[in-house]
C-alpha cells in the first residue's frame, strides 16, 4: 500500500490533519491502535480556543459545534469564599467555546468516513522505518496480517505514549519535563452545570474546577494526591468534597447526581524538541503535554496541525520545503507560550504539598493582584482564549 502522508493516531491531531490534507487533495492514511468506540470513550478536553474553532470550520466539520457548542465570554476564579469574573470578551474582544473533545473527535471521524479516505482502526504493532530518508515506511498488523505502508511523510499524532517519539534516536531528541505532585479526579454527570461559565477554585483543601459539556451535562474536577484511586471515591464523597471547596452561592446551586464517568489524570508539563526528524513530524501530545488547568492540550494539538497542514500543502502545491523546514521552530514558539501559561495557572490555582507560609502568601497576593488589576486580567485573558497563530 502507498500514500503521500502516513498519520499515526486518530485523536484530534491525527483526524484533523487527515481531514485538512484530504480536502487539499493530499492522499493520507490514518493508523489507529484502538477501536473507534474506545477512542470516543475517552473523556478529555472541554474548551476550544477561537483558533481551534476556525480550524474545524476550515476542515468543514463544525456544523454541530456551532449548533451545540456553548460560547463563553468569561470564566470565574473562586478563592477566599468569593468569586471573581474574568471577562474575556470585554477585556480583549474574544471568547471560548465549550464543546467536548469527544464530540470534536466524533465529528472528525464521521467526516473521515464520509470522505472515503482510509483509516485503519485496531492497527497493531505500528512501527516506523526509514523516516531519515525520502521513502519512509510504516508497518503494522491488522487482523493478524502484517501490512506495509510506503509513504513520503509520517505525522506522529499518537499521543504521549505513542510509538512515534519513541522511534526517534534518543540523542536526536531533547526533552523538558515537570511532573506535578497531584492529579485531577474528574467526574461527568448528567446534571445541569452549577454556573453558566467555568469556575476555577483555589481552596486550602485543594483546587476544584466546575466545567460542563452542555446545559444538562457537567464536568467537575478535584485536585487529589497521586496516591488516590478513582474507585475509592464514591459519588457522595466527591460531591461533599467539591462543596467544601466552592463558595456559598455555588454550593446552593450545585445539582448532584450519579457519575457517568470517573477517572484520575496525572498532571505534567512536557516538551520534546525538535518536532521534526527527516520525514517524521510530531504533533499534539506526541510532542508536548500541558497540565489541563489552562485548557491548552487539545488546542495545542490543533495549533501544531495548523502549521503542519500548511507546510505539507505548500510542499505539494508549491514544491517548496520552506514550510516543513520551519515547522518545528514555529510550533515550539507557540508551544512554550502555552506551556508557560498552563504552568502559571496550575501554580496559581493549586495547593502544593511543600509550599511554606511565604509561598502561600505569594499565591494569595498573585490572586489578589489578578482580580484587582485590569492589566493582569488582560494578560490572563489573551492567553486563556489562545494567542494568535502568528503565521
Ligand atoms: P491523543 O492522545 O488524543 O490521541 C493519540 C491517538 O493515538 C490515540 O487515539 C491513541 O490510541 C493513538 N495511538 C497511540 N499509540 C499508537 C500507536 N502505537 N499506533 C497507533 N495509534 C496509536 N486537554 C485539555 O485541554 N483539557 C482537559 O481537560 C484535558 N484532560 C485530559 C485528560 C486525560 C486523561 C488526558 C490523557 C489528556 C487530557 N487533555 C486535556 C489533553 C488531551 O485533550 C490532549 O491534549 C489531546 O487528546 C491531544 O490530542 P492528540 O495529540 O491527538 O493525542
Ligand atoms: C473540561 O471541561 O474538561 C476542562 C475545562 C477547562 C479546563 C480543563 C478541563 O481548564
Amino acid at each position: 500500500m502507498r500514500t503521500q502522508v502516513a498519520i499515526i493516531g486518530a485523536g484530534p491531531a491525527g483526524l484533523l490533519l487527515g481531514q485538512l490534507l484530504h480536502k487539499a487533495g493530499i492522499d493520507n492514511v490514518i493508523l489507529e491502535q484502538r477501536s473507534r468506540e474506545y477512542v470516543l470513550g475517552r473523556i478529555r478536553a472541554g474548551v476550544l480556543e477561537q483558533g481551534t474553532v476556525d480550524m474545524l470550520d476550515e476542515a468543514g466539520v463544525s456544523a454541530r459545534l456551532h449548533q451545540e457548542g456553548l460560547i463563553h465570554d468569561g470564566a470565574e476564579l473562586c478563592f477566599g469564599g468569593a468569586r471573581h469574573r474574568i471577562n474575556f470578551k470585554e477585556l480583549i474582544g474574544k471568547t471560548v467555546t465549550v464543546y467536548g473533545q469527544t464530540e470534536v473527535t466524533r465529528d472528525l471521524m464521521d467526516a473521515r468516513d464520509a470522505s472515503g479516505a482510509k483509516i485503519v482502526y485496531e492497527a497493531e504493532s505500528v512501527s516506523l522505518h526509514d523516516f531519515d530518508g525520502k521513502s519512509p515506511k510504516v508497518r503494522y498488523r491488522k487482523n493478524g496480517e502484517w501490512q506495509e505502508l510506503d509513504c513520503e511523510f509520517v505525522a506522529g499524532c499518537d499521543g504521549f505514549h505513542g510509538v512515534s517519539r519513541q522511534s526517534v534516536p534518543q540523542n536526536a531528541l531533547r526533552t523538558f519535563e515537570r511532573v506535578y505532585p497531584f492529579g485531577w479526579l474528574g467526574i461527568l454527570s448528567d446534571t445541569p452545570p452549577v454556573s453558566h461559565e467555568l469556575i476555577y477554585a483555589n481552596h486550602e483543601r485543594g483546587f476544584a474546577l466546575c466545567s460542563m459539556r452542555s446545559a444538562s451535562r457537567s464536568r467537575y474536577y478535584l485536585q487529589c494526591p497521586l496516591t488516590e484511586k478513582a474507585e475509592d471515591w464514591s459519588d457522595a464523597r466527591f460531591w461533599e468534597e467539591l462543596k467544601r471547596r466552592l463558595d456559598g452561592e455555588a454550593v446552593a446551586n450545585l445539582v448532584t447526581g450519579p457519575s457517568i464517568e470517573k477517572s484520575i489524570a496525572p498532571l505534567r508539563s512536557f516538551v520534546a524538541e525538535p518536532l521534526r526528524f527527516g520525514r517524521l513530524f510530531l504533533a499534539g501530545d506526541a510532542a508536548h503535554i500541558v497540565p489541563p488547568t489552562g485548557a491548552k492540550g487539545l488546542n495545542l494539538a490543533a495549533s501544531d496541525v495548523h502549521y503542519l497542514s500548511r507546510a505539507l500543502i505548500e510542499f505539494y502545491t508549491e514544491k517548496t520545503n520552506a514550510g516543513i523546514d520551519a515547522y518545528s521552530e514555529k510550533c515550539l514558539r507557540r508551544i512554550w507560550k502555552a506551556e508557560r501559561f498552563s504552568w502559571w495557572m496550575t501554580s496559581l490555582m493549586h495547593r502544593f504539598p511543600n509550599t511554606d507560609d511565604f509561598g502561600h502568601k505569594i499565591q494569595e497576593a498573585e490572586l489578589d493582584y489578578l482580580v484587582s488589576s485590569r492589566a493582569a486580567q488582560i494578560v490572563m485573558a489573551e492567553n486563556y482564549v489562545g494567542l494568535p497563530f502568528g503565521d
